[in-house]
């Protein structure tokens, strides 16, 4: 008796074919693209968006560079900024949605400046649930659920403010959040240290869930780069759109007070780092998390809701068209 288990390897007398299934794929994933949704949030002048076009070496986000930003008009609330983006490298097509958060802790009274953030990254969930759930489910549905957010710690070298703490706290239960270390430059090394241990011993304070996150489908190899990677989280970056002249070599770098930095140096700061893990080896990875964690917790959360509100009405014969209301 033969079983599945026991079925040994075939290897057919003549070629098949099938091999080109991953090239099949390929084509056909390389025709429609790829997105990938990144946010970044923390205090104006952290070097947000000189940090995303670092990352992407592109100019996406305009930085606030020759903008006072004391002399801004304060919002009453963080803003919500969607800029669309499509990049191309070799046959890769990136679409790049980049969630600019300005005004977050801008604000005297800081109180509930994440709830903008909070409302976006949900509502991107449900508007995606819906259209699932429609008669006439779209062949693709276009996604918008946010697949990382970039997290701008203030390099004060003391530790997480209350509002950086109630804000992780939020966010990290319902998306993939990455903290940094914003302008590691204006610290010392010694300092950059001392400070992400403090950092790191908070979040375990806290119990926030940090991504990466463990399961049980990982290789050895997978849960040791996942360990290297916590152990220097919250990664100390420095951003930088302009080139500079270091030891008579052209590079993407700051002057400090220390010297200059080059961006690509990884004794120098953790840029390098960061760039590798979100966008190298990790950028499938939050988009699949996205979607089998995130996403998926906040459908179940939201189709049970809708049961048990169906249930209810149905005693008192009420419409369909309410309960589906719900998901708004
Ligand atoms: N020292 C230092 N300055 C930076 C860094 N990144 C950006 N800046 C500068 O900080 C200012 C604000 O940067 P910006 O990216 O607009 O910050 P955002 O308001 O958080 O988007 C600009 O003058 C940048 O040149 C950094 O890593 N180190
Ligand atoms: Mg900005």
């Amino acid at each position: 008796m033969s079983s599945v288990a026991d079925s040994t390897f075939v290897t057919p007398s003549s070629y098949v074919g099938f091999d080109t299934i991953t090239a099949q794929i390929e084509h056909r994933l390389l025709k429609r693209g790829f997105q990938f949704n990144i946010m970044v949030v923390g205090h104006s002048g952290l070097g947000k968006s000189t940090l995303i076009n670092s990352l992407f070496a592109s100019h996406l986000i305009d930085s606030s560079t020759g903008k006072d930003i004391t002399k801004e008009p304060i919002t009453k609330t963080t803003e919500i900024k969607v800029s669309y983006h499509s990049l191309i490298e070799d046959k890769v097509r990136l679409n790049v949605n980049c969630i600019d958060t300005p005004g977050f802790g801008d604000q005297i009274n800081n109180d509930k400046v994440w709830e903008p953030i909070v409302k976006y990254i949900k509502e991107q969930h449900s508007q995606y649930l819906r259209k699932e759930l429609t008669a006439q489910r779209e062949k693709h549905i276009v996604d918008t659920r946010v697949h990382a957010v970039l997290y701008f710690i203030q390099p004060n070298g003391k530790g997480l403010t209350q509002l950086d703490i109630a804000a992780l706290k939020r966010l990290t239960d319902i998306t993939n959040v990455i903290p940094v270390i914003a302008k590691a430059d204006t610290l010392t090394m010694d300092e950059r240290a001392k400070f992400r241990e403090i950092i790191q011993h908070e979040f375990k304070k806290h119990s926030f869930r940090i991504y990466p996150y463990d399961s049980d489908d990982l290789t050895p190899e997978e849960l040791e780069l996942n360990d290297s990677i916590r152990s220097i989280i919250p990664f100390a970056v420095v951003g930088s759109e302009k080139e500079i002249t270091i030891n008579g070599e052209v590079a993407r770098g700051r002057k400090t007070r220390w010297g200059a930095i080059n961006l690509e140096d990884i004794n120098q700061c953790e840029f390098v780092y960061l760039r590798e893990f979100l966008i190298r080896t990790h950028l499938q990875d939050l988009i699949e998390t996205t979607a089998l964690i995130h996403y998926e917790s906040f459908r179940s959360k939201q189709l049970i809701a809708l049961k048990e509100n169906a249930n209810s009405r149905a005693i008192g014969h009420a419409s369909q068209n309410s309960s589906t209301n719900m998901l708004r």
